[in-house]
């Protein structure tokens, strides 16, 4: 079968795909996206389980390059559902005529580098086989998912479900449901479906830190107001750390009077958002353990006080340090005041097995369920590159290269697998996803003119870095992610799911400011860290 030919292949139509496409057609390269879903939306196209909602507020969750559209597409609560950001980025498509490029229901199999072309080679389930001198792919850091290895799953007769393969006709109510998990996504659907399903149980492993998300409609002159500013405020996004929206706090804990600390957490608790919360009021809840652990005591307060039942109130008390990834909701805590809602502690009494018709735990007591939800996560990051083949210069795999853990250069880049370029591959920035996967998008588009320019010159120029800069690049994430508290509790940030190798972290704790300063100098040293010389200077698409 003749192969399709492209400048450039993305994979993924999510955030970062669509933006790729937008960007590199028009610098006038040939691109096809695929997606191997019905539609576009990547995470969110696929995580429609109820209750599923960003947890960035609605005025960062966007992109920040359409500025008419920023302020005019029209959005109602301070944070966005699932379906809505599913509309929004169908909206984009639609708007910037991106569709004829987009081939959904089309999964990437297998791609492998043709040294003597300096194509990749790509195979897909549509039976196509495409030939791209760059693919870049966009495949989420969220979207292979972790199913448990627990006796019996496969017995069970009821619905069940992964949250990230949700199905628009489950309908939950007056059954008995059990959720498995309660990291962002179980909290999320436990506070959504707990008013309407006869009964849930929730088979907790470790109890969480969770705040207010503080969601609520907009105000008109609220919007006007962002209308005014927008410019201003996304402008200035890419200057702070975590990108979301609010001023980070410089104050350290210890510099604020003892008896004003507790009131500096009322008022973040009070206004809302688990990032907030965690890098708004204090500038080291993530770094110093005294700070820390303040943290952890005012959010247990408020457990003990929101849930009424002593023993619920204990099995959801967190016993860790405040580090994963902070979570916030619409009134998770309270909703085990209702009566048809109970939790079991795993720690205490772990599932048995499961049986056809329910749970069984350790204690010897069943719990009879209509639907398991299956809660459990992802296998984040590098989840999505090693299931399928990725096959480098060297006839090694990306797979193989990653048997110690996931690495990159900045993030994009692996040395061995030449014009490969990855958004949010290992080793990016832990930001609110808008933002930095912009920053990444643009750094592809200057390479990739860089690598063209000197093609037509005649040079046969690749996008590689070298084995020195990946290495000295994953030695710098982990010096950041040690400096912080995140290393100290096991979390999707260093080893997504059992037996992942956590010698690497996962990401690049250091901030979406602090990335751009690192691209600036990259770039003024001529792109030290690649083996082609691809010229100096960072230029903005
Ligand atoms: P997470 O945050 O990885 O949470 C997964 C949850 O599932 C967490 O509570 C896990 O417990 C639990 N889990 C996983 N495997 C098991 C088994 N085998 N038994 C019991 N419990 C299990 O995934 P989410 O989908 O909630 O969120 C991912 C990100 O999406 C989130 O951070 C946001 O960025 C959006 P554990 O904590 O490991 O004990």
């Amino acid at each position: 079968m003749p192969s399709i030919e492209l400048d450039a292949l993305v994979v993924g139509a999510g955030f970062g795909g669509i933006y790729q496409l937008y960007t590199l057609r028009k610098l006038g390269f040939s691109v096809r996206v695929i997606d191997r879903a019905g539609g576009v939306g990547g995470t969110w196209y696929w995580n429609r389980y109820p209750g599923a909602m960003s947890d960035s507020e609605s005025f960062v969750y966007r992109y920040s390059w359409d500025r008419e559209d920023l302020k005019t597409w029209p959005w109602s609560h301070h944070y966005l559902q699932g379906p809505e950001i599913r509309e929004y980025l169908e909206h984009i498509v639609d708007k910037h005529d991106l569709r004829k490029d987009i081939q959904l229901n089309t999964e990437l199999l297998s791609a492998d580098w043709n040294a003597q072309q300096n194509v990749w080679r790509v195979t897909t389930s549509t039976n196509e086989v495409f030939q791209a001198r760059y693919l870049i792919t966009a495949l989420g850091l969220l979207s292979t998912a972790n199913l448990p290895k627990i006796p019996g799953l496969d017995d069970f007769q009821g619905e069940l479900c992964h949250t990230s393969r949700w199905r628009d006709d489950i309908d939950l109510t007056d059954k008995r449901v059990g959720v498995l998990g309660n990291g962002s996504t179980g909290v999320q659907v436990i506070t959504a479906i707990s008013s309407h399903v006869k009964s849930l149980v929730s088979f907790q492993r470790s109890p969480q830190y969770s705040v207010p998300s503080g969601n609520r409609p907009v105000k008109p002159e609220y919007r006007q107001w962002l209308n005014e500013n927008y410019d201003e405020i996304m402008d200035g996004l890419p200057k702070t750390s975590t990108c979301f929206g609010f001023t980070e706090s410089t104050t350290t804990f210890a510099s604020v009077d003892p008896n004003k600390r507790e009131e500096v957490f009322q008022g973040l608790w009070d206004q809302g958002n688990g990032f907030r919360f965690m890098f708004g009021g204090y500038s080291d809840i993530a770094s110093n353990k005294e700070a820390n652990e303040a943290a952890c005591k005012f959010v247990k307060t408020k457990i003990a006080q929101i849930v009424i039942d002593p023993e619920k109130a204990r099995k959801l008390m967190p016993t860790e340090p405040y580090a994963r990834r902070p979570l916030c909701d619409g009134g998770y805590y309270k909703q085990f005041n209702r009566p048809n809602v109970d939790i079991v502690n795993l720690q205490d009494t772990p599932i048995d097995h499961i049986s056809s018709t329910g749970v069984k735990t350790t204690d010897g007591k069943f719990y009879e369920l209509d639907a398991l939800i299956l809660a459990t996560g992802f296998d984040a990051v590098e989840g999505s590159y090693t299931r399928v083949r990725f096959r480098g210069k060297s006839g090694a795999t990306l797979a193989d290269h990653w048997k110690g853990g996931p690495k990159s250069y900045l993030g994009s880049f692996v040395p061995g697998f030449p014009n490969l370029l990855m958004i949010s591959g290992p080793q990016s920035a832990f930001t609110n996803a808008p933002p930095n996967i912009e920053v990444q998008v643009k750094l592809h588009c200057d390479l990739i003119q860089r690598a063209e320019k000197l093609r037509s010159a005649g040079t046969n120029t690749v996008i590689e870095p070298l084995p020195e800069a990946e290495a000295d690049w994953g030695e710098y994430c982990n010096e950041l992610a040690n400096a912080t508290l995140f290393p100290s509790v096991p979390s999707w940030i260093f080893a997504n799911i059992p037996g992942a190798p956590s010698l690497i972290t996962r990401f690049f704790l250091g901030g979406l400011a602090k990335f751009i300063e690192i691209l600036d100098g990259v770039a003024q040293a001529g792109y030290d860290g690649f083996v082609a010389p691809l010229g100096s200077g960072r230029k903005e698409v």
